[in-house]
Order: C-alpha cells, then sequence, then structure tokens
C-alpha cells in the first residue's frame, strides 16, 4: 500500500490527540463559501477533503456566512471585512495572489476568515491554514496577512511525448505516453494540488528540447488536449506554457525559413499564436530553447536573440502572453586544448551586449550558475547584469548531478545560498532574491522557475525524500525569508507526522544532505567528473577531452580552472565589485569556490589549513562514513513510517552508500596517482 508515498505532504491523517481534535475540529467543521468560481471551489474541495480526512467527519457546509459558520472563505470583494470589525485596508498591503487568516467574533462565536485578495489567494489561504493544522500549530487566534515574495513561481517538465522524461528519476511522464497526451487527467489534477498547495501558479509541459513529435503541440490537431490540461491546472490557479521549437514554421512545413526577422515568419507566429488563445484563453506563453546544444534559433539566419524572442514576444503581446528565453546558450562543441573559450562567460558574453533591445513581454531566464547545476557553483554573473531586461531564475530540481534521486540531497540550503546572495549590482544589498522578485531593477516581469522531478511513480519523485525538494521550491520562492530548517521542519511534520524522532532524524539528514554528496564526489567548486551522458556515477576524466567544455585540468601538479583575469578566462570579471576582486584574489576566493576560480597546486594551503590534496582525501572518506550514519538514523525510523516508504528510502540509501565509495576510491586513486601525494592518515587507497 503506497498511499501516503503518493499523497506525499497531503496527508490529512486522522488527528489522534483528543485535545487536538477537539480544538481544531470546533473550528473545521462548518463551513461557508462566498462568492463563486472555479479556483475557490477547488479551494472548498481541498478543504473538504482535509477535514473529511482529519476529523473522519463530514464538514457542514453553506454559500453564505451565518451565525454558526466557524470558518467563511471567499475574496475581499465578497466577503464585507468591516461587518468583522476588520479593517479593510490591510488588503491594500497585498498582491493579487495574497490573503489574509483573521480569527474574528461574528457576534455568536469566534470564526476563522479565509479571505484572498482573489480567489487565487484564497486557494492559498486554504493551503496555509491547512499546513498549520499539519504542523500543529494553533488556529485559534490568527492575524496572518501574506503575499508571495515572486511573481512567477514556474515549474518546467522536461517530459517528452513518447512518455520519457529528460533527466528524469521518477518512471515516465505523467502528461504523455507513447506519443499522445494522456487522458489521465486525475494523475494531473493531483499534481495541481500539490503545486498549489506550495504556491506554484505557472507549469510549461514539454521539454525545452523540442523533437518532432512534440514541435505538433501547437497545432489544432493536438491544442484542444492540450486545453484540457490547462483546464485542470487553471483550476488550481497554474497557468499552462508551451515549450516551442524555434524553426516550428519550417518543422510544421509550412515556410521554407524561420528568420525572425522575415515577414511571412512573423505572420505565421501571430496566426498560431491566435489560434493557440482561441483554444486556451488564459495560455501563459511560450518557454524557448534556441541555439543551445544544437537546438534552431536566430543564429542560422544571423539573428541575435533580441530578434528571435523578440519576434515570438510581438505575437504573444495582444494576448498578454510571455517569452520566457532560455539563456544557456555556449559552445559546446569546444576544443579541450582551447583554453581561450570558457563556458562559463558564454551566457553573459552572449546576452548582456543586448540589455535592452528586448521587448517588456520577454524574460530572460538563467540557471543558477554559470556552468550547470553543479553541487556547487558561484552564482551565475548574468543575475544582476542586465538592468533593462527581466530575468527568471531557473533551479533544478530534479537531481541530475545530485545523485538522480538515488542519493539524498536536499536541495533549499543551496537555493537559499543562491538568493541571499549579494550581487552588489546596485551597491550593497543588491541580493538575488532582489533581482529576481523584480524590485532591485523594476522589472515588469520575474520569478523563479525549476526543472522539475516528477514522474509517473507512485511516490512522484523515486526517493520520497525527494518530495521535499519540490515541497521545499514552492515555500521558498513564495517566502525566500523562511529558512532552509523551517521548510524541513514542515515537510517533515506534514509527510510524516510529529513523532520527535522522525523529526529529528529526518530534519538532520536533510539538511545534511547536500554537503554530504559534495564530500564524496567534487569539493572545492570543481564539478562534473562524472560518467558522460547520463550523469551518475564517478569517472574523472569522463568528460576532460570531450567537447562541451566542462574541464577541471588536473595534471600532476595541479587541478582547477584559471578563470581570474590576468591569467585566466576572465570571467571573474564579469562579476561587480567587490565579488570580482574577491573571486578572482587567490587569498580571498572562498575555499569552497577555489577550483572554480583558481589553478592551485595539490600542496595549495585552504583557509583552515589543510592542502587541496589532503583535503580531497578527507572529505572523501568522510563523505562514506556521514552516508552510513544517514543509514543509521533512517533505520531508527523502522516501526514509526509505514513499510512501502521506509523501504523505498532504505533502498535508495543503500545505492547512495554503494556510489559514495565508489566514488571516494574512483577520485582518490586518481589524484594519488597523479599527483604521488600519500594520504596524511595513510587509509586505503587503491
Ligand atoms: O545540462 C543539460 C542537461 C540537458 C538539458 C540541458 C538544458 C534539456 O544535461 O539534459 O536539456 O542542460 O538545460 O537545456
Amino acid at each position: 500500500n503506497a498511499k501516503e508515498a503518493y499523497q506525499c505532504w497531503l496527508q490529512y491523517k486522522k488527528i489522534e490527540d483528543g485535545r487536538q481534535y477537539d480544538e481544531y475540529a470546533s473550528i473545521c467543521l462548518n463551513l461557508a463559501v462566498v462568492g463563486d468560481s472555479v479556483i475557490l471551489n477547488s479551494a472548498l474541495q481541498e478543504l473538504i477533503q482535509a477535514v473529511t480526512s482529519m476529523f473522519d467527519k463530514e464538514p457542514l457546509i453553506t454559500n453564505y456566512a451565518d451565525p454558526d459558520s466557524s470558518i467563511i472563505l471567499g475574496t475581499y470583494q465578497d466577503i464585507n471585512l468591516t461587518d468583522y470589525g476588520v479593517d479593510a485596508s490591510i488588503m491594500d498591503r497585498l498582491n493579487e495572489e495574497g490573503y489574509l487568516l483573521q480569527t474574528v467574533n461574528n457576534g455568536k462565536r469566534d470564526c476563522l476568515l479565509l479571505v484572498g485578495k482573489s480567489d487565487k489567494g484564497t486557494l492559498y489561504a486554504t493551503h496555509h491554514l491547512l499546513r498549520l493544522i499539519q504542523t500543529g500549530e494553533a488556529i485559534n487566534d490568527l492575524t496572518i496577512v501574506e503575499s508571495p515574495r515572486n511573481q512567477i513561481r514556474m515549474l518546467n517538465q522536461w517530459d517528452n511525448m513518447d512518455g520519457s522524461v529528460e533527466r528524469g528519476y521518477s518512471g515516465n511522464s505523467i502528461f504523455f505516453d507513447n506519443n499522445q497526451i494522456t487522458t489521465d487527467l486525475e494523475r494531473i489534477k493531483d499534481y495541481a494540488r500539490l503545486l498549489s498547495s506550495v504556491g506554484i501558479n505557472a507549469i510549461s509541459i514539454n521539454n525545452v528540447n523540442v523533437w518532432q513529435v512534440e514541435t505538433n503541440l501547437i497545432t489544432s490537431k493536438l491544442l484542444p488536449e492540450v486545453a484540457n490540461i490547462a483546464d485542470t491546472f487553471r483550476r488550481y490557479g497554474i497557468k499552462t506554457f508551451l515549450s516551442i521549437n524555434f524553426a516550428s514554421p519550417i518543422e510544421l512545413g509550412d515556410l521554407t525559413t524561420a528568420d525572425p526577422l522575415d515577414q511571412d515568419v512573423k505572420k505565421w507566429w501571430k496566426d498560431k499564436v491566435k489560434e493557440i488563445y482561441a483554444h486556451i484563453p488564459d495560455f501563459g506563453g511560450f518557454v524557448v530553447k534556441a541555439d543551445s546544444e544544437h537546438r534552431p534559433g536566430p543564429f542560422s539566419y544571423d539573428r541575435d536573440h533580441a530578434d528571435g524572442s523578440n519576434m515570438l514576444a510581438e505575437a504573444l503581446q495582444p494576448f498578454d502572453g510571455i517569452v520566457v528565453w532560455r539563456c544557456f546558450v555556449y559552445n559546446c562543441m569546444q576544443d579541450w586544448r582551447d583554453r581561450s573559450t570558457d563556458r562559463a562567460r558564454a551566457a553573459y558574453d552572449h546576452f548582456k551586449p543586448l540589455d535592452g533591445k528586448f521587448h517588456d513581454n520577454v524574460i530572460l531566464q538563467v540557471k543558477n550558475g554559470p556552468m550547470d547545476f553543479q553541487v556547487r557553483e558561484p552564482i551565475s554573473p548574468m543575475i544582476g547584469a542586465m538592468e533593462n531586461t527581466n530575468q527568471i531564475l531557473e533551479f533544478q530540481i530534479a537531481q541530475e548531478y545530485l545523485g538522480q534521486q538515488k542519493d539524498l540531497a536536499f536541495l533549499i540550503p543551496m537555493w537559499k545560498e543562491v538568493l541571499d546572495f549579494d550581487t552588489y549590482a546596485k551597491g550593497e544589498g543588491s541580493t538575488v532574491t532582489a533581482i529576481v522578485d523584480g524590485s532591485l531593477y523594476d522589472y515588469k516581469f520575474s520569478g523563479i522557475a525549476a526543472v522539475s522531478n516528477i514522474g509517473n511513480d507512485i511516490n512522484w519523485t523515486g526517493n520520497t525524500l525527494a518530495q521535499a525538494n519540490l515541497y521545499g521550491y514552492g515555500r521558498l520562492i513564495w517566502n525566500p525569508n523562511l529558512t532552509a530548517e523551517e521548510i524541513a521542519g514542515e515537510w517533515v511534520l506534514a509527510t510524516f507526522g510529529s513523532d520527535s524522532t522522525v523529526l529529528e532524524n529526518i530534519t538532520s539528514m536533510l539538511l545534511d544532505s547536500r554537503e554530504i554528496y559534495e564530500n564524496y564526489t567534487t569539493p572545492l567548486g570543481i564539478g562534473w567528473m562524472v560518467n558522460p551522458n547520463h550523469h551518475y556515477g564517478p569517472n574523472v576524466d569522463g568528460y576532460e577531452y570531450s567537447r562541451w567544455g566542462t574541464y577541471h585540468f588536473a595534471d600532476r601538479n595541479g587541478i582547477g580552472v584559471d578563470r581570474t583575469i590576468e591569467t585566466g578566462t576572465g570571467y571573474a570579471g564579469q562579476y561587480f565589485s567587490p565579488n570580482k576582486k574577491v573571486y578572482n584574489s587567490l587569498e580571498e576566493c572562498p575555499d569552497e569556490l577555489l577550483l572554480f576560480f583558481h589553478h592551485v597546486p595539490y600542496t595549495h594551503k585552504l583557509k583552515s589549513g589543510e592542502t587541496v590534496i589532503q583535503h580531497y582525501y578527507n572529505t572523501h572518506f568522510k563523505g562514506v562514513e556521514q552516508v552510513e550514519n544517514l543509514i543509521v538514523k533512517w533505520t531508527m525510523l523502522e516501526d514509526k513510517i509505514d513499510e512501502f516508504r521506509f523501504n523505498n528510502v532504505l533502498d535508495r540509501l543503500k545505492m547512495q552508500l554503494a556510489n559514495a565509495k565508489e566514488w571516494r576510491d574512483q577520485v582518490n586513486t586518481y589524484f594519488y596517482r597523479k599527483s604521488g601525494i600519500a594520504d596524511e592518515k595513510n587509509r586505503t587507497i587503491y
């Protein structure tokens, strides 16, 4: 029985504690819903489902507030706050998706108002209440006023129509199978419930690599089915986007060119967009991977990325649609001998000169690091570099380079480092948070997107503990001030209940996990060393002589990539001061990024006092011990967690241990042979 695994954090388990039961039940069993909309109805349905399950009793429901109502939900247009003695101006502080949870007295009894600025706000308020209950918080005297910090809170599916998921580690697609669009809208509805519960409001449903079959998603043959999916998401406040093939006018057989400045091409896209909106009136827009890893784009016609994206933006503009244009553009056919090309520089070099040339419904989507979702990278210097161009940050929830949902890696601490980073783009305090929330430069559109980690596995994410990353992503981008500890704690309580050992062990496992993964793989910011293509497991030279530009440059004397201004690729110069100076300087560069910016001898001393080589040995031995400890912590929970989830995670931890040992031995042996320097502690190196 995998019911718990499927429910994720929406368990709504029967409340066993008698006192808590009475306290919550006195508030939750008499619901009044004021107003009418599909989203409001979703809020109500969620509440009914949760309440029925938690109290083993169906709530009473009315569509008007009466003296016995204990919860009243609706929008502030429909609920007159002054009737309840609440100053209505409180709503002015909220954006369209914000809400108020307020305990009031209606003359007869205390009652809880769930009031949204819009119906979406009401849905989010409902989830806020359910989260409080699931985490055991009091709900009898609430005043909570919330708005999301980020405007666009998006997921990118990398799903292909044959049912496979690029970099998917959780089974196949829930959207596509056998080159068809799914008819299982129930599963999509459940996905929408999960996403809306953590505030996600946008989704692109197909891979950014748009192959031949997927190119047809924007044709009249498939649009009705895409529209069904969009309808399902709409009920949960989520807008649907599609990834498109830049060469569609050619691929779909209508034109011989996709030149963005060609009049026929422009018209083709305008007609196409009109057609899409006839099927999906609130369609979000396009996500575009162009001139990247062999995908077509404007470069074929000697046009630039502004020409390409603006052409699509013009077509979408009359319908308020947007173009999310990815900046993952680099030379993937490099020669390892060529030391003048640096993949880390590429996005900035391509896009920075175009600042100000993009239409205001274009957003540039930038991966958090300049290379590609490694366990440790500096923040992309693109973020904050383009004052006049909307930006959206891209995270990867799928653990492509972080253990592929076999190994445990809780990503929230890493994303928090990114968001808290001060770019100094406009002086001190120019954090990534302030850039992507649109405030620093007053962007019209901005926010955060992430590559999803789900598939049709019964528990959605392969490893049940990887559910925490999807949950945490939504929570963090709604409110970047939440700490990783808070998010982990919430998730464990909602997912596994309130046993104190369960809470303590899983929370600490999550919080330590990224550092553990870093320890046994690629510390000091070097990255890669993975097996080519599938990217799991160690292979120190796997990409060293290939064309992808992801080198570590280890030789018998040293390791690391010189990205300094004077002797290296100059990449460090893409940052604002003082970051430029800090990264450029061997003395000041933080240890954890040392090898990203500098090529050093193995005997180079870190700030910790260890040499680089000894640090490598130490972290690799330590990482394996830490994984052994994860297994000890998990095993303690055997009789506290249902069998399915317990075994699912235990199996994965065992795979992780095998993987960690392999990493330790491969890496240690490789560097021992290269350097000839022995481990000070004389441990086994093969
Ligand atoms: O790192 C690479 C991944 C590709 C992916 C690409 C991208 C969708 O290995 O699988 O393609 O990034 O982000 O476009």
